[in-house]
């Protein structure tokens, strides 16, 4: 086995008849927690967007094969230019990403107690992109290479045909080469929101940004002039449906969210981080500033004034 683990692996029977790839025949990898490891283990996974689009039985095989990392500060988790082993997810810790830049290694971002890393190499057969460094103690959930080839990768190409026909068509994203398109699709979520549902909530901290691909959100603010004696009274400022986006500006102006957004009947958004935002969506970035301020004209012919608004 080419593979390393920090505590020795259960190996349980992997035949599934629906499969058809080499990996298949690898055993499947099962690490064993107490119910208190397990359950801070589904915590840390909920949001995982790379799991969103796994069904039931591939993600308790992903939660299987996973196996807890305690680290210490200053230590490199990943090393930018080294070959891929684990994929880890953050149960806590802050952790910086740092880029070498003209061969200086610069902080490009970070991730503050959520969210994952050390997909890339692992998807794309690539050395390390970025070094990940732990800035105090943290805890991680790592997945070996193998599992995640066997259970993430593979849903990939479900994915990919899947949402492919759906991310031509979204206007956003038409400058991007097909190849750029495809390796969105690889790392989107998929959620659904009931009627009436808050996908997102102004004033709060961001970080992601959504795709409706069916259905109708409602974009919501609130007015200290239109509030009257209610108070924080929203109001409806835009509808986002199929192929449109929203929740960049809090990304692109590194702000808090600017409005809340509704879900208006069942409705399913392709979710996308902040960092795969940052590595994907740079190009497009051009394209959302020239929106965004329309944002500012639009609000003057709604609302005589944008100043009610502001905070
Ligand atoms: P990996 O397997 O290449 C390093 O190992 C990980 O850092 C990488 O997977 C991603 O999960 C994560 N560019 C490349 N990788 C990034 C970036 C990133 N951010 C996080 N990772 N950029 C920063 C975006 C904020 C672009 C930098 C130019
Ligand atoms: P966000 O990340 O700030 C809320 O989260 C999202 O609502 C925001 O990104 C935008 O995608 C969207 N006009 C159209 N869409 C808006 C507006 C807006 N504000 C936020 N969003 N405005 C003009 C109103 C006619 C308000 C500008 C402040």
């Amino acid at each position: 086995d080419k593979t390393c683990f920090p505590t020795p692996p259960v190996c349980a029977e992997a035949y599934n008849p629906d499969d058809d790839e080499d990996d298949d025949f690898e055993p499947r990898v099962v690490h064993p927690k107490s119910d208190e490891q397990r359950r801070r283990l589904q915590d840390a996974c909920r949001d995982i967007l790379l799991f969103k689009t796994l069904d039931q039985e591939q993600f308790s095989e992903v939660l299987d094969g996973m196996f807890e990392v305690l680290v210490k500060p200053q230590e490199h988790i990943i090393d930018q230019g080294d070959d891929g082993d684990n994929f880890y997810v953050i149960e806590r810790g802050v952790y910086d990403i740092i880029v070498l830049i003209d061969g200086v290694g610069k902080c490009v971002g970070k991730y503050d107690n959520k969210g994952s890393f050390g997909e890339l190499a692992l998807m794309y057969n690539t050395p390390r992109a970025a070094t990940i460094m732990a800035n105090q103690e943290g805890a991680l959930w790592g997945l070996d290479r193998a599992t995640f080839h066997r259970l993430i990768v593979k849903n990939n190409a479900k994915k990919r045909k899947m949402y492919e026909a759906f991310i031509e068509c979204v206007p956003l994203l038409k400058s991007l080469e097909l190849s750029e398109r495809m390796k969105i699709v690889d790392v989107v979520g998929m959620r659904v929101f009931r009627d009436g549902e808050c996908i997102l909530t102004q004033g709060d901290k961001a970080d992601c940004f959504y795709i409706v691909e069916s259905g109708e959100v409602k974009i919501m603010i609130i007015s200290k002039t239109k509030a009257g004696q209610q108070g924080n009274a929203e109001v409806e400022i835009a509808r986002c449906s199929r192929g449109q986006y929203f929740g960049e500006l809090a990304l692109v102006a590194n702000k808090p969210r600017a409005a809340s957004v509704y879900a208006m009947g069942v409705t399913k958004c392709l979710v996308i981080d902040i960092q795969a935002f940052e590595r994907l969506l740079g190009s497009c970035k051009e394209i959302m500033k020239r929106n965004i301020s329309q944002y500012e004209n639009q609000l003057v012919a709604l609302f005589g004034s944008s100043v009610d608004l502001k905070h």
